[in-house]
């Protein structure tokens, strides 16, 4: 997915504005933005369609209003700047999204890594490898990338970011299998031991934040790991996600023979 897609000079001519939008957007990341830009302003291009609306079919948005009326839900018309000689309007898209077939419980018991040190990274993680539900199949079907939503260990909660993939950075290096690697966020480890090696981890993923990337190097995986967690915390502030608590089904005990489970969840 791109960061941005840009409709410069000529959204007034595209066939089916609806459709290009939707079009544009589908390429474009989560948190990322569609542009309608014209250097030569809004009036310019109402006068082009005035004069031969074959060429020029439309004219561009004036108001937020109108330039969510051309959106998909999933697109929200953010800013405007409509001057005599400079035509600029922004959608932004959600900035996640959520699990196609609702919230994933996931729950089994913590594998040792590959050996990198996440923790030494500053992100230690806690490892559930993908063969753990191979009976169940849900791993397979994810895309390798970023999700994030909230664990449980220990009878803790803490919100989380948790990449499913193969650290493809570790050129060499990358993970035998798929694993889903969860970092905790807030979570403070009282000794370098405290790996939990065996204990039992549930994670409840929300939502699905950025595709899993090769970086050129530790530091830009290091600032990007940074920016899922901020993402992470910020969107589970949202009220819409007040109920997401110990209160929730997937974390109530279990007996201990469900050691191991991958559940969708359809509502919340
Ligand atoms: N590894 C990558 O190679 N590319 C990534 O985009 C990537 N994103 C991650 C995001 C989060 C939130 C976490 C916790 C890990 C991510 N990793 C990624 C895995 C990282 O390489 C791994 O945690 C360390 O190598 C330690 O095993
Ligand atoms: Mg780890």
């Amino acid at each position: 997915p791109f960061d941005s897609a840009v409709f410069n000079a000529c959204f007034g001519n595209v066939f089916d504005q609806t459709e290009s939008l939707a079009a544009a957007a589908a390429n474009v990341r989560p948190g990322g933005s569609v542009f309608a830009t014209h250097p030569l302003g809004a009036d310019f291009v109402a006068e082009l369609k005035e004069i031969d609306d074959s060429v020029v079919r439309h004219e561009l948005p004036r108001s937020l209003e109108a330039a969510q009326e051309l959106a998909p839900p999933f697109l929200h018309a953010y800013e405007l700047v409509d001057s005599a000689d400079f035509y600029s309007m922004r959608w932004t898209r959600e900035p996640y999204a959520p699990m196609q077939k609702g919230l994933l419980h996931l729950r089994g018991p913590v594998a040792r890594g590959y050996g990198r040190g996440s923790k030494k990274l500053g992100f230690p993680t806690a490892n559930l490898p993908e063969p753990l539900f191979a009976d169940e199949g849900v791993i397979q079907d994810l895309q390798a990338g970023v999700n994030f939503g909230i664990a449980q260990l220990r009878g803790q909660i803490y919100t989380a970011v948790c990449n499913i993939g193969y650290s493809p950075t570790f050129a060499g290096a990358e993970n035998p299998t798929k694993i889903v690697e969860a970092h905790l966020c807030d979570y403070s480890s009282s000794s370098s031991k405290d790996d939990f090696y065996d204990e039992i981890l549930d994670l409840l993923l929300v939502g699905y934040l950025r595709p899993e990337k090769k970086f050129p190097g530790l530091p830009a995986l290091l600032a990007a790991i940074t920016n899922d967690v901020e993402m992470a915390k910020d969107l589970l502030k949202q009220p819409h996600f007040a109920h997401l608590s110990v209160s929730h089904p997937a974390l109530a005990p279990l007996p201990a023979s469900t050691n191991t489970m991958a559940k969708y969840y359809q509502e919340f």
